[in-house]
């Protein structure tokens, strides 16, 4: 059996991943690894390996006992945690991918996915359908690790023939998992204080508009991805993928268009110019005609779906 492992599976991402992947392959095939405990959801599902990819000895021990051939890296700090603590984020997200890439070349694993994100464009970047070879300048550490990340992986393709694939996501959008750090938390906080019958108090200003992608869209994009021939991919360092674009005030437009009492309020703080430097929608036409690239979730059925799923037992306060 053709084993896979998925590194940072508690997260955000990992988690949705992790249970999608194993609908289509079957529980055993997928390996779940973290440094932090079995998320919830993924209980009972499949194998799950404690693991911290900052040690690579260990990394190739797991990929090799378990005849690992593909890797999914989801290990990073994100953008508004990162410049919390710029060298930490430096460090595990540069030496986490460089860990993977290198076991991944002396062990034989034959793919890897790692993301890079929409934080490799900076100020110079075109705002609107930023295509996918504009000038990336980024702003923050993490743009920067994402950035030069992106690089690592086309340089260990063109030299050493490692399969490795990759995806600038927008910001994330789940109802299943809370996000980790980023500037675009704001998206999914917002649904907690509705539901929860609390002002939302923004850290954006309500006319930012960034780019955005629904979790189930992302999950899809990921696996046609890594399932597409190689012949397919011309992109070695990472693909720019669209879905939906809007601001705080169109957000909170749709959900008060279904919890009427729901309340906004606006108090911009260090993420506005994180969010500021980012472009506010990406041309992923490249995308779209490599591997046939299509989002289905727009801004209202979006809303609909993430009401519909976070039950009032779920909702986490985000009163700061
Ligand atoms: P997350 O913070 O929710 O999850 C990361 C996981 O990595 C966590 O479960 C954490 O415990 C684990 N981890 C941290 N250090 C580790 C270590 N040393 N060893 C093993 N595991 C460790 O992040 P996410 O939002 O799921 O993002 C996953 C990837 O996608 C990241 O590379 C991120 O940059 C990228 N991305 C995310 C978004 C988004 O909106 N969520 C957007 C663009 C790109
Ligand atoms: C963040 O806000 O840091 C992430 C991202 C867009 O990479 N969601």
């Amino acid at each position: 059996m053709n084993k896979t492992l998925v590194i940072g599976a508690s997260g955000q991402i990992g988690t949705e991943l992790t249970l999608a992947l194993r609908q289509q392959f079957g529980g055993e095939a997928i390996i779940a690894a973290d440094l932090k405990r079995e998320a919830d959801l993924l209980k009972g599902t499949g194998p799950f390996l404690p693991l911290d990819i900052m040690d690579k000895e260990i990394l190739r021990v797991q990929v090799r006992r378990h005849e690992v051939k593909t890797i999914y890296l989801l290990v990073a700090m994100l953008s508004a945690a990162g410049e919390k603590n710029p060298m930490l984020a430096w460090h595990l997200n540069m030496q986490s991918l460089i860990n993977t890439l290198e076991v991944a070349r002396e062990e034989g694993v034959e793919k890897v996915f790692w993301p890079s994100s929409i934080a490799v464009f900076g100020m110079d970047a075109p705002k609107e359908n930023c295509p996918q070879d504009a000038y990336a300048a980024p702003s923050t550490v993490y743009g920067i690790s994402k950035l030069s990340g992106e690089q690592w992986c086309h340089y260990y393709f063109y030299r050493y023939g490692v399969d490795v694939r990759s995806i600038r996501y927008p910001g994330l959008i789940s109802y299943k998992t809370l996000p980790g750090g980023g500037t675009t938390d704001y998206a999914i906080e917002i649904f907690h204080s509705a539901i929860r019958g609390e002002t939302y108090n923004c850290f954006l200003r309500a006319d930012k508009r960034l780019p955005m992608m629904y979790m189930d869209d992302a999950v899809r994009a990921t696996i046609e991805l890594m399932e597409a021939p190689e012949s397919k991919i011309s992109v070695r360092t990472s693909y720019n993928l669209a879905g939906i674009s809007f601001t705080p005030a169109e957000i909170a437009r749709e959900i008060k268009a279904l919890v009427p009492g729901f309340k906004i309020e606006y108090e911009p703080d260090f993420r506005q110019a994180i969010a500021d430097s980012w472009p506010e929608s990406i041309d992923d036409r490249v995308a779209r005609e490599d591997w046939g690239w299509k989002p289905s979730f727009n801004l209202k059925n979006m809303t609909e779906e993430m009401l519909h799923h976070i039950s009032p037992g779920l909702a986490v306060s985000t009163r700061r």
